[in-house]
């Protein structure tokens, strides 16, 4: 404390310092903890409680909840967890039961990692995190339920993702009910015969191992070889979603590479059309709907056989419009197709740049699948890249002109879309264009240029891509394409393709299904079980939760990152006693080996809005009736889901695609009525700081730094300035802890929620806090003596000037917390209170009070404190928020001229936003204007708000 400030002390010993701050703040959250102030009830069950807020309309308000890092926070870190705080306290005191509770995400990579750096068992280390963030978020005056807060990592939550997992286990998706059912359900139209058998034969004749392989097929959570992201630099199997751009893994930045490896995944896939459908209906950022849209990736197209050696090879096009046009085909290198045709020698007359120098198809094919294989699809995917193939050898036909077309392979196509081959149009698209270029093919021109060019391809220097022109060039046995536009050439053609069977319009989907496992030891058991035969049995949920086991050796098993000829080795797998288990499945104890994946971090965040609700139930995954009240469709809500969840954008596709997904199985099958778990998504800025460099780039201690006629200095030295994130590496974090001590929590609520628009990135700036700060103080000032510390407030009435400002504050502040904008209501508290403080003398208690209840949601802890010294004797949180008065809300009155047929007859005064309905009305009632009226019809009334009326009579 400054010498300054010790002074003051003495002065004005009841002034709101920071000292006075921490006090007020340390007991009324104890108060908060120990009252339960801010309890939510459930309408029934082990968190019932009073029926009259129950009774009233609810607000779930949720955040996405932290990952206990070993760093702990800094201030950019609540910035969403203020937000949210302040929203949900606003919403109890507008009559709302709300429900606001913050867990934590203690699963995963990051925790693990940090546990192998420092080399403490991540349970020790997690843990120990979750207490120190515990400690800073109570800090804050966060109004949480803590009554139903956990963490991902508690074998009584992760027992139910486990029960959750099983549920998926055991359904399938039924296409014509457009639904998850279960698994039962499909074996019982196996048994009747309802349902042919894929692989054909009757079911009770197939082995155990075969039915089990045929369920496999349909379970929405199945094992397979599929190829998969392997990663050696993490020792696991990654999602696409967790891939970057670059065929990078998105943590720690490590080459990715396919690699066949028997793996769980989620049948993500069965539900696109339903993900993409009720995204409609949500109130979500347009930005991360669209991101949703382009990652689901719908396209609308035709699968299309090309005729080959007695067979046929399938291609997806969405352009089925431009068959004419296709002069070539591409086969992805690993296109299975391609060793079954491929002949042993080349074939008369081929062309030596497609052969690429080799003496064999069979020979030029092998050598290009290594080559590809070394690639990332993204890479392969590249715009940019020089587009590389080889001919096999072999020709098709194209079914609609019949001409003979080569086949090549070229790794722009990749065998995880569509069907993994395509018809290659080299006029009409920019990839082909480019490949055909460099391999000299044939091109034509089959969609007529709108820009001039001509329609000889040769003369042109890139493909012509247009969907709106004319086809032509397109003429053959029985069809004619020639003047459509696209849209009606591709529903003839694909008519045509349907009445020969040799094709038909198809939906494809960019989405992928979900890899489930991973190699990792931090995350939840898989519930699963092997027999003898390799089958694998779900455990019963009277075995839940399968509990992680304790073992010595948790590290990953890496490799050397560039190294793809690697096996994953699951840290489970090393702990023997815990992998081969004597069970009783139902059929006498038998021998079974335990899955030794985990679960990926996500799976625990899937589902936690779930468990807020009914954090101890031991029975259900949650109680349907607290379900319902909670999350329910209601008006407006037709999926149901979260009032509110806010967090940070880059969780756009993964987590909330995820929990999406789960939600719907869950609902499908009967578990919860809300088939969306988040109905309003918002996303918070970020808060950036300052980063300072030296003379050779390297970041220097922030807040050593010191600034001189607009330039910085640190030892003395120049340093430059710059925009970043915050964190220990740019040694520029600025810790909650910090700003606390120096003003108190509410002073730093105040100055986040400040800083600007919620949804708005901002630079942190630890010398503007104090402005906050001040605000508080003249608050405090206006309300207690700072010499004797009494109230001083008056019961005089306020002057109209007064009331005009309370109410016009109030009516703002309230629209602006409805809406989230914080940081305009916090200017229009200050300016309310900075007319108090110019008003001098003693401040109304009837201003006093609505000024300390407009600011309570966003400074909780001194808003108790003066509404408790103001005389009353219960809290704050619990009040109603002040309503305001319209007579003083608007600002003065205009005047309006009443005309009848040009001669004004009257004048009113209106308030300036006076609609023209409410206008009409009034002048037409008028006295004045009734007389000069005087019965006559009125032809027409044209109306000007505010300022006219003009009465045309017959
Ligand atoms: C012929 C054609 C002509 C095409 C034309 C485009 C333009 P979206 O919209 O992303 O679904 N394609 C199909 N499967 C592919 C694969 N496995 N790897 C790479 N490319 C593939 O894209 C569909 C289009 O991408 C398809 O339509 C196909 O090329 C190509 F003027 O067929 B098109």
């Amino acid at each position: 404390m400054s010498e300054n400030t010790a002074a003051a002390e003495v002065a004005a010993p009841h002034r709101y310092t920071a000292a006075m701050a921490a006090e007020i703040e340390a007991r009324w959250q104890d108060f908060w903890d120990a009252d339960g102030t801010y309890e939510a009830p459930n309408p029934s069950g082990d968190l019932a409680g009073d029926a009259e807020t129950v009774a009233r309309p609810k607000r779930f308000i949720m955040d996405m909840f932290p990952y206990p890092s070993g760093a702990g926070l800094h201030v950019g870190h609540p910035l969403g967890y203020i937000a949210t705080d302040v929203f949900a306290r606003f919403q109890r005191m507008t009559g709302h039961n709300v429900l606001h509770t913050l867990g934590f995400d203690a699963f995963g990579l990051p925790a693990e990692q940090y546990a192998v750096q420092t080399g403490t068992h991540p349970r020790v280390s997690t843990e120990a995190n979750i207490e120190n963030m515990t400690a800073q978020l109570r800090r804050l005056g966060l109004g949480h339920d803590k009554r139903r807060s956990f963490a991902t990592i508690d074998p009584d939550y992760y027992k139910w993702t486990q029960w959750i997992f099983l549920q998926i286990f055991d359904s399938w998706y039924d296409e014509e009910a457009k639904r998850a059912r279960p698994i039962d359900e499909l074996v019982a139209q196996f048994e009747s015969g309802e349902r042919e058998v894929p692989s054909g034969g009757a079911w009770n004749e197939l082995s155990a191992v075969e039915r089990s392989d045929v369920l496999s097929g349909y379970r929405l959570a199945y094992a397979s070889d599929a190829p998969v992201n392997w990663c050696p630099g993490l020792g696991t199997v990654l999602a696409n979603e967790e891939v970057t751009a670059d065929g990078r893994s998105e943590r720690g930045n490590f080459p990715v590479f396919k690699a066949k490896l028997r793996q769980w995944n989620m049948r993500i896939t069965a539900y696109a059309d339903r993900l993409l459908d009720d995204l409609e209906a949500l109130d979500w950022p347009e930005a991360i709907k669209l991101q949703q849209r382009n990652w689901i990736g719908r396209s609308e197209g035709a699968r299309v056989d090309f005729p080959v050696d007695g067979d046929a090879i399938t291609v997806f096009t969405t352009r089925q419009d431009t068959l004419f046009g296709a002069t070539y085909m591409v086969l992805a290198p690993e296109h299975p197709l391609v060793d079954k045709f491929v002949p042993e020698t080349w074939p008369e007359g081929t062309h030596d740049v497609w052969t690429g120098g080799h003496a064999t198809p069979a020979e030029a094919v092998a050598k290009y699948r290594a080559f590809a294989a070394s690639k990332s699809d993204v890479e392969r995917q590249a715009d940019a890249k020089e587009k590389t193939g080889v001919f096999t050898g072999v020709y098709a036909a194209n079914p609609v002109s019949g001409e003979k077309i080569p086949v090549f392979i070229a790794d722009y196509v990749l065998m995880g879309y569509g069907t993994g081959a395509i018809m290659a149009v080299p006029a009409h698209d920019a990839r082909d264009f480019a490949f055909a270029r460099a391999v000299e093919l044939p091109m034509r021109c089959v969609v007529e240029p709108t820009d001039g060019r001509g329609t000889d391809p040769a003369a042109w220097d890139d493909a012509f891509v247009s969907y709106d022109a004319k086809i032509v060039n397109s003429s053959g046995d029985g069809i004619s394409l020639d003047g459509l536009g696209v849209v009606e050439a591709k529903a003839r053609i694909t008519e045509w393709l349907t009445s020969r069977g040799i094709g038909e319009g198809t939906v494809n989907f960019r989405l992928r299904d979900w890899l489930f496992s991973r190699q990792r030891y931090w995350g939840e058991p898989f519930p699963i079980v092997y027999d003898e035969d390799g089958v694998a049995h779900a455990l019963p949920e009277s075995m839940l939760p399968l509990e992680l086991p304790e073992v010595d050796d948790y590290s990953p098993r890496t490799f050397d990152p560039d190294d793809a000829d690697t096996q994953p080795e699951t840290p489970l797998s090393r702990d023997e006693d815990w992998v081969n288990v004597e069970l009783d499945l139902g059929d006498g104890v038998k021998r079974y080996r335990r899955e030794t994946n985990t679960m990926p971090n996500w799976a625990g965040s899937c589902w936690y809005e779930l468990r807020y609700l009914d954090p101890h139930n031991d029975r259900r995954l949650v109680d349907p009736e607290t379900e319902r009240y909670w999350m329910g469709p209601r008006e407006g809500q037709p999926h149901g889901g979260v009032d509110l969840y806010v967090g940070g954008a880059e969780h756009a596709v993964l987590h909330l695609l995820y929990a999406r997904f789960w939600s719907k199985v869950l609902f499908d099958l009967g578990h919860v009525s809300s088939a969306e778990p988040f109905h309003k998504l918002f996303n918070q800025g970020m808060i950036q700081a300052y980063v300072y460099r030296d003379a050779r780039g390297f970041p220097v201690p922030a807040a050593e730094v010191e600034e001189r006629d607009g330039r910085f200095f640190f030892e003395g030295e120049p340093v430059k300035r710059e925009l970043g994130k915050m964190g220990k590496s740019l040694k520029n974090a600025v810790t909650p802890d910090e700003i606390c001590a120096e003003y108190g929590a509410d002073t730093l609520r105040l100055y986040e929620m400040a800083m600007g628009p919620l949804d708005v990135s901002r630079p942190w700036d630890t010398r503007a806090v104090v402005g906050q700060y001040r605000l508080l103080q003249r608050l405090w000032r206006n309300v207690v003596d700072e010499a004797t510390g009494a109230v001083t407030v008056s019961d005089a009435e306020p002057g109209e000037d007064t009331l005009r400002a309370l109410h016009k504050a109030i009516d703002g502040v309230r629209s602006d917390l409805e809406g989230l904008r914080f940081n305009t209501a916090i200017a229009k508290i200050t300016e309310l209170n900075n007319h108090l403080t110019k008003a001098g003398g003693r401040v109304p208690r009837s201003v006093a009070e609505p000024l300390v209840l407009m600011i309570a949601p966003l400074a909780p802890h001194i808003a108790e404190e003066l509404w408790r010294r103001l005389g009353h004797t219960d809290s704050v949180v619990h009040q109603d928020f002040p309503v305001a008065d319209p007579a003083y809300v608007i600002d003065e009155t205009v005047t309006c001229v009443v005309q009848i047929k040009g001669k004004v007859k009257a004048r009113l005064e209106v308030s300036p936003s006076v609609s023209d309905a409410e206008l009409e009305a009034a002048a037409l009632a008028d006295p004045a204007v009734v007389k000069a009226l005087d019965g006559a019809a009125i032809r027409k009334v044209v109306v000007r708000a505010p300022k006219l009326v003009n009465i045309v009579t017959a």
